[in-house]
């Protein structure tokens, strides 16, 4: 059943490749044509509709849904017709790669290439917005380059960044993961820290998975509201966990509750246990500023491997101390004591 399914799948999609090679030398837009559109959800329908009754409805696209979609400018596109660009690169295995001749990637959520639009889209601007912080130029590179995506590989509600691959997987259970930003932007904060450190990834004991899960969840907050304010902005990932939360608002997890070390570490669960570091990162957000304080949190985990919360604490510390001043690094500092981290 698995072999002979694979093999046609593999058929189809070799079919696909060169249906679309031969479209694509056919009518794309060309070198240097790097500007094109795209439909997204800004991050998401229920953050942004403060509607906490939406719900999946099988991937169907229904009315309340409609002043959800927002028309983006996409960017750094390589020319080619299809997602792929100078900060992302999709890859998809299941439905048709979304391509244009024209560079117009409109599509609403019951097509499988609107998800494909959302991670071009996110994961670019989370990469403009990391080098408009100075990395990449005056800063080193963040995750510089045109990361792998995969959409749609899992029927399970999971997603993953897979860091010996360098690969950024997107599933479909509930509400598809990729129409949600801050799910998006979650993964991507897992291959953020997997960049700035080689060769291996981001940590391996539980207090590095922990700050790993944690600064994910942040990351998808900070870049969220950034880009596309919403009046909760402290609830990660509003739409995709309306397919798993019974309470509103329906939030997977929120980085602003009042959890503190080494109390509120829950052995069995990094995720529950990273709370404690995304509500730390959350109140130097509020104490600084989002630039400031993305900017020294970014920059303390370079070099940083497998640290403990104690350790990367530091680490944030004297990188506000090297990148700005003292007063900044003791408002740190301050925020990491008020958690019980230092
Ligand atoms: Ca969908
Ligand atoms: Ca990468
Ligand atoms: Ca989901
Ligand atoms: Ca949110
Ligand atoms: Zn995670």
């Amino acid at each position: 059943m698995k072999t002979a399914r694979r093999t046609t799948v593999l058929a189809v999609l070799a079919a696909a490749i060169l249906v679309a090679a031969t479209t694509a030398f056919a009518a794309k837009p060309g070198p240097g044509t790097s500007t094109g559109s795209g439909t997204v959800f800004a991050p998401n329908p229920v953050a942004e509709l403060q509607n906490q009754s939406l719900t999946d409805q099988k991937d169907a696209d229904y009315a309340a849904l409609a002043p959800a979609y927002h028309r983006v400018v996409l960017t750094n596109l390589d020319g080619s017709g299809f997602l792929r660009g100078d900060w992302a690169n999709i890859l998809s295995e299941t439905g048709n790669p979304a391509y244009s001749p024209t560079n117009e990637f409109h599509y609403r959520r019951d097509d499988d290439r609107f998800e494909q639009v959302m991670a071009y889209y996110w994961v670019t601007e989370a990469q403009k917005y990391i080098q408009s912080l100075g990395f990449g130029s005056r800063l080193r590179p963040v995750n510089m380059e045109s990361q792998d995506i995969r959409i749609n590989q899992y029927g399970a509600d999971n997603s993953f960044s897979w860091d010996k691959k360098d690969m950024m997987k997107f599933g479909k259970g509930g509400v598809d993961d990729a129409e949600d930003a801050e799910v998006i932007l979650h993964e991507l904060g897992h291959a953020i820290q997997d960049s700035q450190q080689s060769p291996f990834g981001y940590g391996f004991g539980f207090e590095a998975r922990s700050i790993g899960e944690g600064f994910a969840d942040y990351w998808a907050v900070t870049v969220a509201d950034v880009l596309a304010p919403t009046p909760d902005p402290a609830c990660v990932a509003d739409w995709d966990s309306v397919s798993y939360t019974s309470t509103t608002p329906h939030c997977l997890r929120r980085v602003d509750l009042n959890l503190h070390y080494p109390e509120n570490v829950n052995p069995n669960s990094v995720h529950s246990t990273g709370r404690i570091w995304s509500r730390a990162l959350w109140d130097i957000r509020n104490a600084l500023g989002h630039v400031k304080a993305d900017t020294l949190i970014l920059q303390a985990h370079f070099g940083q491997r497998d640290p403990s919360m104690r350790q990367l604490a530091q680490s944030t510390v004297a990188a506000a101390q090297s990148l700005y001043n003292t007063a900044t690094a003791n408002t740190v500092r301050a925020q990491f004591e008020a958690r019980g981290i230092l």
